[in-house]
Order: structure tokens, then C-alpha cells, then sequence
């Protein structure tokens, strides 16, 4: 994991450093970051802290804290800092928001726990969809990253409800997120009894939403074509009785099961970003008491929705949603995901990843003996090669990111 940090530092500051031109006339100012904690003695473990931050336009930088201390040079605007580190025990995090004016300013961070490193987590995530408003050529790709064998039965895929680019109608007044995670659209989750369809340990599973060679699709003049074959996918996700744009299913390939469904068409997650979690349900729970129970309507929603406690989350990926305004408004609590990605249509910059043919991914931070090991330190920032990238199911890596 922390070859992984210094790899996200390193591409950080290559980032930053392609945008000097741009910024050579705006003025810097100091930002000095102070971390504290109530769980952690920061000066006598001699902690090192990542500190992140990140503009409302997706620009890095970036810098280490040593004895809780860090300073970042800054031009004026909004930022998202957030610090992560881990000792032999913990991951930690914390983060905060920001605004640079005209003169040099401080702000203090407290730092929590995070919770563990996942064992299945999210590698690659293809929802923007092809041109011509072609989306149902996305693709979810889950890997086992530890170092056992981990099983996929009952692990729940979903999508957070979000704003559009406005805060979500399910933060409160303050804009605090609640503890638990409101579905939206379709909620899916692995069959199996809890032993049934393992994972190896370094192993993949590519979910289509509809495992169908999308390459080959027929088009009309001036379409462009998707970038995907899902023929071959290892499970799909089949939503029956859609009457108007009917789902397929590929006999071939096993469907996932619903758990709940709330509105719209197939999986779709918005084209211009959507966040996702993964979450196991608790061992002496059944799907279906799991289902009633955190079936939620609170008082303002026009619609209940199956409300994932946090506490069952193992992966969480918080894709903000594209608005001209860039208004950054995540809907993961900083527990399961203390940063940010975002699904861009462009290698260098924030924008509008809507039907770009673009999926964001996971960085690799080390391949031994032919099998890759992702980044996973619960911040997406770090984690996950900013902006879009092409899919690829089941990519290969040779080294690392
Ligand atoms: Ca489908
Ligand atoms: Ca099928």
C-alpha cells in the first residue's frame, strides 16, 4: 500500500506539473494543514500523512505531513483536502474544505480510522456510455485483492442516489450525509448460499450490463461504435419486464439477482458520474430481512429505497457527478471513501464524461509472478487514475501505474 501512496504522490505532481504553464501568472499562497487526533498520537508514531488536495476544476496537488504538519502552495479557490495514513494497525483519514482568498491561510484536520483495506473491491467501472446515447454497453469489474480466497455470494452492487451535481436531497441541513446509503435505479447482488462462487485471490469478474458483443452492434450512418465485447462477461445483470428498451439475456452468462428496484432502465448509473458501493449483509441476516428492514422512506423523500448502512460497505467508489458549475458534492461518507474521481472525457482535465466511451479505473501498484495489486487506501483520489480512461474488461497489467 505504500508504494501505492508514493506512486499517487508521484503522478500528483506530474499532473500539477503539466499545468504550470497555465498557473505560471496566479499567485500561490500557503496553506498550512494541521492534523490532529483523538485516536492516534500523531508525533510519537512519527505517522506520514498523504495530503491531498483537490481543486473544483480536478486539479492535484499534493504533499506529506510530518508530526501533523504540511504545507501546500495554492491559488486562490476551493479546495477538498484530505490526509490519509496507515501504521501497522489502522488506515486514518480526515479531510476538509477549504477556500484560498488572497492571502496565506491554515486549516486544521481531524483524524479518524478508516476502515481496513477491502479484500473484493471495485477495479474498473465503464457507465458513460458510447455516442449517440448508446449505454448499455457498461461494465462493473470486481477483483479480489487479498491475499485469500474471498467468496462473491450475497456481496450487493448498487448506486447512490445523487444530486446531479446539487448536494443529495438525503444530507441534512448542514449537509451532512447520512450513515447509511440510499439506492437508486436497480440494486443488484451475487447469488450463492456464501461459498458457492469464490474468488482467487488476484481474480476478476467483469458484471455486464447486458453480455452482448457491443463492438459489433449494427450502426446507423455517422454512429460511432462501443469499445466493448461483454460476450463473454462473467455475470449480467437481466432486468425483466422492461416495456419500453426490453432487456436482453445472454443464457450464457449467470444474472444477478435484485434486490431492489427503485426506477429506470437496466443498471445505469448517471453517464456523467455516479457513485457506487459494494456491501456485504450481516452473516445472521437473510437477503430479504435485509431488504425490509433498511428499506427506508424519511420524511421529504418522495420514494422509499433500500438504505445500505455504511457499516456493511467493503467498497465504495465516489464518481462525482460533471456540472458546468463543478460543484464537487459527494454523497461517500469520508469513512469509505475519503476522496473523489471523476469519469472525464478528457486525459487531462474535468469534463462531461456523458456518452465519451470512457470508464474510470483502479491504479495497479505492483504486479509479482503475473498476478496485479490494486491501490486501496478508501480514497478515491489516490486510488483511481483521475479522468477517463478507454475500458478494457479483464485489462492486464505488466507493471505498475
Ligand atoms: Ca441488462
Ligand atoms: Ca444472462
Amino acid at each position: 500500500m505504500k508504494k501505492g501512496l508514493f506512486a499517487a504522490i508521484i503522478c500528483s505532481v506530474a499532473l500539477f506539473a503539466a499545468c504550470d504553464n497555465e498557473d505560471e501568472v496566479a499567485k500561490k499562497y500557503e496553506v498550512t494543514v494541521n492534523v490532529s487526533s483523538q485516536t492516534v498520537n500523531i508525533d510519537s508514531l512519527g505517522l506520514i500523512l498523504n495530503v491531498n488536495a483537490v481543486s473544483e476544476n480536478g486539479k492535484t496537488t499534493s504533499a506529506t505531513a510530518e508530526n501533523g504538519k504540511a504545507v501546500l502552495n495554492l491559488v486562490a479557490g476551493s479546495y477538498s483536502i484530505t490526509v490519509t495514513g496507515s501504521d501497522e494497525f489502522y488506515n486514518y483519514v480526515g479531510s476538509s474544505k477549504v477556500t484560498v482568498t488572497n492571502a496565506n491561510t491554515s486549516v486544521s484536520i481531524i483524524l479518524g480510522k478508516s476502515k481496513p483495506e477491502g479484500k473484493i473491491i471495485f477495479k474498473e467501472l465503464y457507465f458513460t456510455g458510447t455516442p449517440q446515447s448508446y449505454w448499455t454497453d457498461g461494465f462493473y469489474e470486481l477483483v479480489n485483492n487479498s491475499d485469500e480466497v474471498q467468496y462473491l455470494d450475497g456481496i450487493i452492487m448498487g448506486i447512490v442516489e445523487n444530486g446531479y451535481g446539487s448536494p443529495s436531497s438525503w444530507a441534512d441541513e448542514e449537509g451532512n450525509l447520512p450513515d447509511y446509503y440510499p439506492m437508486t435505479n436497480h440494486t443488484v447482488y451475487f447469488p450463492g448460499s456464501g461459498n458457492e462462487y469464490p474468488l482467487e485471490p488476484g481474480q476478476s469478474v467483469v458484471v455486464a450490463t447486458r453480455a452482448i458483443n457491443h463492438s459489433a452492434r449494427e450502426l446507423e450512418e455517422g454512429d460511432e461504435q462501443s469499445p466493448v465485447d461483454l460476450s463473454n462477461a462473467d455475470w449480467e445483470i437481466f432486468i425483466p419486464d422492461q416495456s419500453f428498451n426490453p432487456d436482453t439475456d445472454n443464457p450464457d452468462v449467470p444474472n444477478l439477482e435484485i434486490a431492489k428496484s427503485k426506477f429506470g432502465f437496466d443498471f445505469m448509473p448517471p453517464t456523467s458520474g455516479g457513485s457506487l458501493i459494494l456491501a456485504k449483509i450481516p452473516a445472521d441476516s437473510t437477503m430479504e430481512s435485509f431488504i425490509i428492514n433498511n428499506t427506508l422512506k424519511p420524511e421529504g423523500q418522495w420514494m422509499a429505497a433500500l438504505c445500505v448502512p455504511s457499516e456493511y460497505v467493503i467498497d465504495a467508489v465516489d464518481v462525482v457527478y460533471f456540472n458546468e458549475e463543478q460543484n464537487i458534492c459527494k454523497v461517500i461518507l469520508d469513512s469509505d471513501d475519503a476522496g473523489y474521481v471523476c469519469a472525464s472525457s478528457s486525459d487531462e482535465e474535468w469534463a462531461d464524461p456523458a456518452y465519451s466511451k470512457r470508464s474510470i479505473r483502479r491504479k495497479c501498484t505492483k504486479v509479482e509472478n503475473g498476478r496485479a495489486y490494486f491501490a486501496d487506501t478508501n480514497n478515491s483520489s489516490n486510488d483511481f487514475v483521475q479522468y477517463g480512461q478507454t475500458p478494457v474488461p479483464h485489462r492486464t497489467f505488466t507493471a505498475a501505474d
